[in-house]
């Protein structure tokens, strides 16, 4: 039996923390939608995000991504986060928007070059250190696109060297996830393609290097949960980044893809004990078509299905079903608890956190997108630099 009031205690400490590029312009490499009322500066994406946690009660913190959320004063934004009830996350670094970074930045073969992009990671721990920020975010679209473009083992070896000399700068309770990405935009090679890689340098580097789980990062067919399980288990899983695919790296809302892989990756975050240990729980998404604000709130509310759905296991029913060798009754217990409608429970959830049962709906009456709209005019909206 399940004790559903363990599970609404897991559910209201839940922590998701939301993109400060969720909220900002983006698109393809076709085109960017503009849309109306989207924030001009890191402080307005920050109010929009303030909605979503005072919305669903579980998104306290927001990631940054330098460039892109520049300001002179890192404390400053730190403290104006606090006023709004949230704090500063993950810093995500950029190492792939300059023109020095075409054939690769921290894996480059012109040591300048790598210098460059060491350089811009260690000035993103500087601006953890301002901001609170614990986690550094690392994905590096470093790779070849030809056969013979480069040495693949040499630039391996820049890649631990650069990683290893940033590794030795992060401070006390700081760590650095490290992303990986089969493809794109190399198509050839990418220096960190797979988690077998990521896990081989964060197991060199040391406890805080830790690998990171962008759920749209994936091959068609992966069995993500087997690596979220394998991860958690050899203590390597520092966060996820979610999102959804039905193609490649689609960025479209966590959930809305695929919400049984979404249910089975989270049933392994709780069975591997990773839901109350250290593990970031991050969208990566961009809404290039949908409200952005509202698509945001539904992605912590997908999430939070998922996650409701993967404590309702029962996990001694499930245990006792595999023991026993009941192929049937084992994969129906799984089942039971993913066909399970939690939205009532995860109402229940919110009115006794003094939050309105509907965040989708409490959002269209609060008046925020139209208030924004009204408000922000002029000036330049934030968007993605592409
Ligand atoms: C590019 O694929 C990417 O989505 C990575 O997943 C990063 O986390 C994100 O951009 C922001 O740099
Ligand atoms: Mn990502």
């Amino acid at each position: 039996m399940t004790d559903l009031a363990a599970v609404k205690a897991a559910l209201k400490t839940q922590a998701v923390e939301t993109p400060s590029w969720a909220y900002g312009n983006s698109g393809t490499r076709f085109k960017v939608f503009a849309q109306q009322g989207v924030p001009r500066s890191p402080r307005e994406k920050l109010d929009d995000a303030a909605q979503v946690h005072a919305l669903t009660g579980v998104a306290p913190t927001v990631a940054l991504h330098i460039p892109w959320d520049t300001v002179d004063d890192y404390a400053a934004l730190a403290g104006y986060a606090e006023e709004r009830g949230l704090r500063l996350g993950a810093i995500n670094s950029n190492t792939f928007q300059d023109d020095d970074y075409r054939l690769g930045s921290i894996c480059h073969p012109d040591a300048a070059v790598r210098r460059k992009a060491v350089g811009h990671l260690l000035e993103c721990v500087d601006i953890m250190d301002a901001t609170g920020s614990q986690d550094l975010k690392l994905w590096f679209a470093d790779g070849t696109n030809y056969p013979g473009q480069d040495d693949l083992r040499g630039r391996q070896d820049r890649l631990a060297e650069g990683l290893a000399e940033v590794y030795a700068r992060l401070g006390e309770g700081q760590r650095m996830l490290l992303e990986y990405k089969f493809f794109e935009p190399a198509f050839y090679a990418t220096d960190v393609p797979d988690w077998g890689t990521a896990y081989a340098h964060c197991l060199k580097l040391g406890p805080k290097a830790q690998v990171v789980v962008d759920t749209g990062h994936h091959a068609p067919g992966t069995n993500i949960e087997f690596i979220v399980a394998t991860l958690l288990r050899e203590g390597k899983l520092g966060g996820f980044d979610f999102n959804s695919r039905f193609y490649a790296d689609d960025d479209l809302m966590v959930g809305a893809a695929d919400p049984f892989q979404l249910f089975r990756i989270m049933y392994e975050v709780v069975r591997g004990g990773g839901f109350t240990a250290d593990v970031a729980f991050m969208l990566d998404q961009c809404h290039n078509i949908e409200p952005k604000v509202p698509a945001i709130i539904r992605s912590v509310m997908n999430v939070q299905e998922a996650t409701a759905k993967a404590l309702l296991v029962d996990a001694e029913a499930l245990a006792a079903a595999q023991r026993a060798e009941d192929v049937l009754g084992a994969n129906a217990v799984l089942m039971d608890a993913y066909n399970t409608d939690v939205r009532p429970l995860l109402a229940e959830v919110r009115e006794e956190m003094g939050l309105d049962p509907d965040p989708m709906g409490a959002f269209a009456r609060s008046g925020w997108a139209e208030k924004v709209v009204a408000e922000r005019v002029g000036g330049e909206q934030a968007g993605w630099g592409a």
